[in-house]
């Protein structure tokens, strides 16, 4: 690792993110595009494109978010919850967010191709009371900007609420981060950020191991906040601004 932990803790502090590249190996990247090739196939997601046509779908929508989600560690595959354990993860995790902070299984994030990515959102509300998530995003193939690059705003992690605005809209700022493959990006709940449209037709995905500081109950993430309104993903609710 080219810089030391406290220097990435730093930077996470300030920015509200921080991208240390090569964390993982060839191997340990080979492994997990097995795994997401063997899950993510051409039926399962014909069926999940299908169910976007449906009501639940139509509030994703709302969102433009065109996202598949996978929980691999809940099955049980071996090569996730390896890169989960390590040691070194849980030492960057606590120079950023303290000791005693907990996880959660694991969310892996499959843009469907030629779809919208996700649109601009905060993870959770902004609200010193409730606390925030941290996403622990790991890219296990090289991701260009047309493959759909995340897009950051520094430093917005302090700034409260993400402004109205369109889906994909700029604001001022941004940062288009194209993550090398084996790259770790710890990335702060509160931090606007989006993953623009998959217009390249490869296979683009992130593998998140969402974690929370001491005292922050995880479902603080039950809430999506976007430019337009807010995702109540258990109800299925959209409060819309
Ligand atoms: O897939 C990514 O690169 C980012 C994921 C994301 O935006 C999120 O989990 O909130």
């Amino acid at each position: 690792m080219r810089m030391q932990i406290h220097e990435l803790a730093e930077q996470f502090k300030r920015d509200g993110f921080v991208i240390i590249p090569d964390f993982l190996d060839a191997k340990e990247c080979a492994a997990m595009n097995q795994a997401v090739a063997a899950h993510y196939t051409a039926e399962r997601r014909s069926i999940e494109a299908a169910s976007h046509q449906t009501e639940a779908g139509a509030f994703m929508q709302a969102f433009a978010c065109d996202v598949i989600p996978w929980d691999p560690v809940s099955e049980g595959i071996a090569c996730f919850s390896a890169v989960k354990n390590k040691a070194i993860l849980r030492q960057i995790t606590e120079a950023c967010i303290g000791p005693a902070y907990h996880e959660s299984s694991s969310l892996v994030m499959y843009s469907c191709t030629g779809g919208r990515g996700q649109s601009w959102h905060q993870d959770c509300l902004p609200d010193a009371e409730l606390g925030f998530n941290v996403n622990r995003l790991f890219y296990t193939r090289d991701v260009r900007e047309e493959d759909g690059a995340v897009v950051v705003v520094p430093n917005s992690h302090t700034q409260g609420r993400i402004p109205q605005g369109g889906h994909h809209e700029s604001i001022a700022g941004e940062q288009i981060i194209c993550p090398k493959a084996g790259s770790l990006v710890l990335l702060h709940g509160w931090c606007f950020h989006r993953v623009l449209p998959n217009y390249s037709g490869r296979e683009r995905v992130s593998i998140n191991y969402r974690c929370f500081p001491q005292g922050v109950d995880a479902s603080v993430t039950g809430v999506g906040v976007y430019r337009n309104g807010d995702a109540y993903f258990r109800q299925g609710l959209a409060k819309m601004r």
